[in-house]
């Protein structure tokens, strides 16, 4: 038998061991994010899927393997000016590894991208490749690692610029790349 054959029937194996609940059929509560993607992760790592050349699950060993940013930003969180120190890499890099799948024959095709970050809590939010572009935005979005000094379990994305803190996503789980012209 070859490889391959045998993946799909693996996958399924190990979804019917990780969440039981989820196989027997169980519908999360209304208005809930799933009840799988509550669960802490086994291994955090940050997955890259959507419009890219290549999909990437990278773990906080490859996402520290990129050249480390830091900044000090201020935003609103319910009212109240929270001011942080983040470290990580750039979103620009982290998108990189994976590749925008843009075709170099259009005219400013990526500017037609966006990236959404989804968090494990269901949290969303969008940040489009012309803001973080240098030579658009200029937006120095971070896949955060550290806040203030402590390693985060998750990455969190930064938008310095926001008043508010909206989009500062914590428990960063999935940037799902979109191509919004196709
Ligand atoms: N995963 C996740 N990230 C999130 C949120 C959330 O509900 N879930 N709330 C956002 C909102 S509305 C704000 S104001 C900030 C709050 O950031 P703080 O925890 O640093 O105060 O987190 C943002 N990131
Ligand atoms: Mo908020």
């Amino acid at each position: 038998m070859r490889l391959s054959r045998l993946v799909l029937p693996l996958t399924i194996l190990a979804a019917l061991v990780v969440a039981p609940g989820v196989a027997s059929g169980q519908e999360p509560a209304a208005g809930t994010a799933p009840a799988a993607a509550a669960q802490p992760r086994v291994k955090p790592s940050l997955r890259i899927i959507g419009a890219v050349t290549a999909r990437r699950d990278l773990s906080l060993t490859d996402l520290r393997a990129l050249p480390q940013q830091t900044q000090t930003v201020t935003y609103a969180a319910s009212g109240t000016p929270v001011t942080a120190t983040f470290t990580g890499p750039s979103l620009t890099d982290v998108l990189a590894s994976a590749g925008l799948r843009t075709d170099p024959a259009v005219k400013n095709d990526s500017l037609r991208f966006a990236v959404l970050a989804i968090a494990s809590d269901g949290y969303q939010a969008v940040v489009s490749a012309g803001e973080v572009d240098p030579g658009f935005g200029g937006t120095q979005s971070l896949v955060a690692l550290t806040q203030d000094g402590t390693p985060l379990a998750q990455p969190r994305l930064t938008v310095p610029g926001d008043a508010k803190g909206g989009r500062y996503v914590s428990d960063l789980a999935t940037l799902r790349v979109y191509d919004l012209g196709r």
